[in-house]
This record gives C-alpha cells, structure tokens and sequence, in this order.
C-alpha cells in the first residue's frame, strides 16, 4: 500500500513535470524569435541602403534573429563581412577599426550568418570591407536597438 502510495505520488510529480516542460516550451516558441533576413531578398550587398531598409522593417524584439546573406567573393563580386560597431560615433562615421568581426567573407553562404540580438542596447552593423568604403559609399550599414516583446 505504502508502495502504491509512493507510485502514484511519484508519477503524478513526473505528469507535472512533463507538463511543466510543455507548457514552457511553448511559451519560449511563442516568445521566440524570428528570421530576419536583411536587406529582404536583395541580401548583404554593396550599395543597398540598409539604413533605409531598417528603418521599414518594423519593430525588432530582443531576441530576433538577424540573418545576413551573400555569397562568397568571386573575380566578378565583392566579399563582404558582418562587424559589430564599436559605438554610436563609429556608425556615423565607418569607422571600422575597434569594431568586432562576426562573420567573414565565406560565413554568408547558404542559410547565411544568423546573428541573435540577445539585448536591449544599440547595435551597430556594417560591412567592414575596404577600410570602411563598403560602410561609407557602399551604404552597408544600419544601427538597432531591440524591444522588449510584450503581451506574453
Ligand atoms: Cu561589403
């Protein structure tokens, strides 16, 4: 009897586990992220305006994935790289140097290079190719400060 006792109490508490694990995994679904592919089907590429682009992207959660594309470089196309600006002042001006390199040259094939924006804070991307040119001239570049998603 005691045994029986301890057997159900016990696969009651493991019912309740597995129950707890559903539930969470679909609240972290619901919550979760999206794909943002940037630049939309035109890619990581030199001259598209990604300032542009961003600013009529909507909103962005924390937690959104951002996904850059392109190709690897061939005698006919430029590389292009993903980097982290150091500030604010670096953005306006492409000004590479201190920025941190996320993604090389080969990293935007395919699926792409996917970069989670895990914080609220402004992040700084650019193209880091040409010392800043593909910044610059380029108009490889756009600044983001996620939200916080609400309502869940
Ligand atoms: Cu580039």
């Amino acid at each position: 009897m005691e045994a029986l006792k301890a057997y159900r109490s016990w696969s009651f508490l493991s019912l309740f586990i597995v129950i707890l694990f559903w539930v969470s995994s679909v609240h972290v679904e619901y919550a979760g992220a999206r794909n943002i592919s940037v630049g939309g089907s035109e890619g990581w590429r030199y001259g598209y305006n990604y300032s542009d682009w961003i600013s009529k992207a909507g909103k962005i959660y924390v937690n959104d994935v951002l996904v850059f594309k392109y190709s690897i470089p061939t005698s006919s196309s430029l590389p292009h790289n993903v980097l982290l600006l150091k500030d604010k002042s670096s953005y306006k001006k492409c000004n590479v140097s201190g920025g941190i390199k996320l993604a090389d040259p080969t990293q935007g094939i395919g699926e792409g290079f996917a970069f989670k924006l895990k914080k609220v804070t402004n992040y700084y991307f650019a193209c880091g190719v040409g010392n800043g040119k593909h910044c610059d001239v380029g108009l490889m570049k756009f600044g983001i400060k996620p939200v916080v998603k609400k309502g869940c």
